[in-house]
């Protein structure tokens, strides 16, 4: 008995590790089975085991080390399978089936992404939201791309399908006129009702057409909603990830949002992940889109389970649905749907896919229906009158699409959102950023102390003891204790902090110490979350070595908690490159395409120090050539102060907007980027920083960040008159009053100067030239930079130190340049 106990344990094994090679996954029957050694057993236990894993179902689990876990998962797919209510299937196929076939009639040659040969996906959801109200979930946050996108706002978003169908109808091309975006990105919001009766929010995310970038967004919107509810949080809002095969295993931003999954500072308690694996994209087959068999197999570095399942057994979809939901919530882990099926027409309806797939097509042509042959394989009846009274109704629909005058807005913000503006920059946005001596006096105490017996490492030490004089004004205050200052008193009046970044707890540059380590234990201690009584939090992490995947999660927090302070920093500025879709896509072009808001803060570690071409330059012509309408602002703060008051400013005005801030490296704690304590306790963030020390100068030279102060020690040591150097702290939004009251305080100057360090085609030099030359009227405009180059810096620390010579020379020469 035991030895045929073992036996059946040793078989079901083999399949548990591999049945799902050999499983029936493809409806199309094109992916074929592998068979695989160790399966080729005969007898009743592999007639058992091969039903239960080789059917339409197919589970990579084996690779999973918890046996908890695993015990689980198996348990659940060898015992008693549950009913699956085939009526409310049947409908839901139905309706999305015919909700394509309308679109198709009605609007022949538009593109619409058709779920068909997928549309299995519209019950999966179904389920999953009827398992996530049992557990308590009041809302689902959606990301997906194209694939299925009108059909999900329809039929999981639960948007009339008119509102879908008037964005098919032509338009007032006035309204949006360089803005806006198509009717397969916007994002959408409504509230499902289960087959129970329960009601859950659903959001559906606006989304780029880079495929993927929205995934770390919708997990970092997922996670402020998750915040914002306490602990509450990971039950009551659920990530679901929607992704095309192609694109599942190709796209790294996926892979790096992945890594996020159980690591605290990201976690949400686990995302479902369905692919909507319709085994090509575009035109490319699966051989050319990835080195293993599933495109899900991607997510086998983690210990995810993965859910194969041939999109034409409904039931099993359905079941596969629950089981993942289950396991979400009972492990807080991702879960990976793999639904497999096929695409009916081309990647758009207006492509021919016979061109590259005619066999496929042949086969797919005469396929029939989803609907059909559930309705035929359940034996429910009536589903033909069912069919018709849906294509009526939807008909209908299409024709009162038609009549709309105004496009209906397929999405309503949250509350939370009611206290902040967008659009242009006004005035009267300006707050009091300044802080009371007595009140910096008292958070300077707060920030440099830690518990009685608390073993602190003695460099750490002495920081805390400079910092604690910093504060009242035995010293001058340096970058890291101004941004705790502005940190401290933020979070003391209720605005939660939140930074991450690649090393940022310590900070790159052993800067910032946020968080004290006992040198005996290793306890940690955090000055900034024991400011005061009833603070917010000030949460401070390091980021996995990413930049897409966190600067994505980083926006999409920002994106719903517009009252938090949300900072992403890079290592060094030259690394947000890596995240340049994201910037691009959202970033800046949030609010113009979808007129969403965020407050997001980009720390980019900028500076000429000889360190090479990749740790010099966060690219600030980047920036600048992104801006418009002022959609972001563009700040190099030469002082601690002006930091300072910078951060208060983004955090306590009402006017949301993405700030760029390229921050300091060696200047972190050069005592002429030092401000004393009553520039803390008085002033706002200034622009432009005039010069202090000269009047009527002969030549003026304008630059930001680090030059400025190399330029003043230069200008002292050879003793030269009549140059004044004025630091635009603010590139962007343009501070031209600023800039004119700077040219009117020096009207006698014959030459105007732009002065940077970075090549002449980088910088900020394309950006300022035509504007000082406008502000400058018959004056010369004058400019100092590097030579032009492809690379922005040199390898050599040597050579740059001849450049930076050469530049400060030339700017500081009055014989014009
Ligand atoms: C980052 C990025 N690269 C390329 C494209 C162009 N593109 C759009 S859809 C598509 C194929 C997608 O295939 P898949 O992920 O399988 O989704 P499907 O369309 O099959 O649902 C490509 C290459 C894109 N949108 N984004
Ligand atoms: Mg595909």
């Amino acid at each position: 008995m035991e030895a045929a106990n073992g036996e059946r344990e040793r078989v079901f094994d083999a399949f548990r590790h591999w049945g799902y090679l050999e499983a029936d996954l493809d409806p199309l029957g094109f992916l074929h089975p592998v068979p695989h050694p160790e399966l080729q057993v005969e007898g009743e236990s592999a007639q058992e085991a091969r039903s239960v894993y080789c059917s339409t179902v197919g589970v990579e689990f084996m690779h999973i080390p918890d046996p908890a876990r695993r015990r689980w998962i198996q348990d659940r797919l060898e015992g008693a399978q549950p009913e699956v209510d085939q009526q409310r299937a049947l409908e839901l196929l139905i309706r999305a089936e015919l909700f394509e076939l309308v679109l198709q009639q009605r609007y022949l040659g538009t593109k619409r992404f058709s779920l068909e040969g997928v549309t299995a996906l519209i019950p999966l959801v179904d389920e999953i939201l009827e398992g996530a109200a049992q557990h308590g979930a009041v809302e689902l946050v959606m990301g997906m791309s194209h694939r299925g996108r009108l059909n999900v706002i329809t039929h999981v978003a639960k948007r009339a399908p008119e509102e879908v169908f008037a964005g098919f109808e032509d338009v007032d091309p006035r309204s949006v006129l360089g803005g806006g975006d198509v009717k397969y990105h916007m994002g959408a919001t409504g509230e499902y009702v289960t087959r129970s009766g329960a009601k859950i929010h659903i959001h559906l995310v606006s989304n780029p057409s880079h495929l993927e970038a929205v995934d770390p967004v919708t997990v970092g919107r997922t996670r402020a909603k998750q915040d914002r509810a306490g602990e509450e949080g990971s039950r009551k809002f659920l990530p679901l990830l929607v992704h095309g095969d192609g694109a599942f295993a190709g796209q790294g931003v996926f892979a790096e949002t992945l890594n996020l999954a159980d690591i605290p500072a990201y976690s949400v308690g686990g995302t479902l992940h369905v692919i909507v694996n319709n085994l090509i994209g575009f035109t490319t087959v699966p051989q050319e889109l990835h080195s293993s068999r599933f495109a899900a197999q991607l997510a086998r570095r983690q210990s995810v389970p993965i859910f194969h399942v041939n999109a034409e057994d409904v039931d099993a979809v359905i079941r596969i649905g629950r089981l993942a939901l289950e396991y979400r919530y009972r492990f807080g882990s991702d879960v990976v749907i793999d639904l497999i099926g096929y695409r009916r027409h081309g990647h758009s309806e207006v492509d021919d896919p016979t061109i590259t797939q005619p066999l496929l097509y042949k086969a797919i042509q005469e396929h029939p229906r989803l609907w059909e042959i559930y309705a035929e394989d359940s034996g429910l009846d009536g589903a033909q009158a069912q069919a018709d009274a849906i294509k009526a109704e939807l008909e209908a629909a299409q024709k009162r699409a038609g009549s709309m005058r105004k496009k209906p807005s397929l999405r309503q913000l949250p509350a939370y959102w009611n206290n902040y503006q967008g659009g242009r920059y006004k005035p009267q946005y300006e707050v009091e950023t300044a802080v009371p001596a007595d009140e910096l006096h008292r958070l300077g105490e707060r920030l440099s102390a830690y518990p009685q017996g608390f073993h602190i490492h003695p460099k750490v030490k002495k920081l805390l003891e400079q910092r604690a004089e910093m504060a009242v004004g035995k010293r001058a205050v340096d970058y890291g204790m101004a941004e705790a200052l502005a940190f401290a008193s933020l979070v003391k009046n209720g605005t939660p902090v939140r930074l991450s970044g690649q090393d940022s707890r310590r900070g790159t540059f052993n800067q910032r110490h946020s968080v004290l380590l006992d040198i005996e234990d290793e306890q940690e201690y955090v000055p900034l979350e024991h400011i005061s009584e009833g603070q917010a939090h000030c949460r401070i992490y390091n980021s996995t070595l990413s930049e897409a995947g966190v600067v994505g999660f980083e926006y999409g927090y920002s994106r719903d908690y517009p009252e938090a302070l949300v900072l992403w920093e890079a290592q060094f500025g030259d690394f947000a490159n890596v995240a340049q879709a994201i910037i691009d896509q959202f970033v800046v072009a949030g609010e113009a395409k979808w007129n969403l808001l965020s407050g997001l803060v980009l720390l980019l570690p900028h500076g000429y120090e000889g360190q090479g071409p990749e740790h010099s330059s966060a690219r600030i012509e980047r920036f600048l050539q992104l801006a418009a309408m002022d959609n972001i602002q563009v700040c190099q703060p030469s002082t601690a102060a002006q930091y300072f008051h910078l951060l208060r400013r983004q955090a306590l005005r009402s006017w949301r907007k993405p700030l760029v801030v390229f921050t300091p490296k060696s200047m972190l704690r050069h005592p002429e980027a030092s401000s004393p304590i009553e520039e803390f306790s008085s002033g706002a963030f200034l622009k432009v920083r005039p010069d202090p020390e000269v009047n009527d100068a002969r030549r003026l030279l304008l630059c930001t960040g680090k030059i400025a102060h190399e330029l003043r020690v230069e200008r002292k040591r050879k003793k030269i008159p009549g140059i004044a150097i004025i630091t635009v702290e603010q590139l962007y939004p343009f501070p031209e009053s600023d800039i004119t009251a700077e040219l009117q305080r020096h009207s006698n100057a014959r030459d105007i100067v732009w002065v940077q360090e970075e090549p002449a085609n980088m910088g900020a030099l394309n950006y300022m030239l035509p504007r000082l030359r406008h502000l400058a009227r018959e004056k010369h405009v004058l400019s100092v930079k590097r030579s032009a180059s492809p690379s922005p810096a040199t390898g050599s620390a040597k050579a740059h130190d001849v450049e930076q010579k050469a530049l400060l020379s030339l700017a500081l020469s009055t014989n014009g340049h």
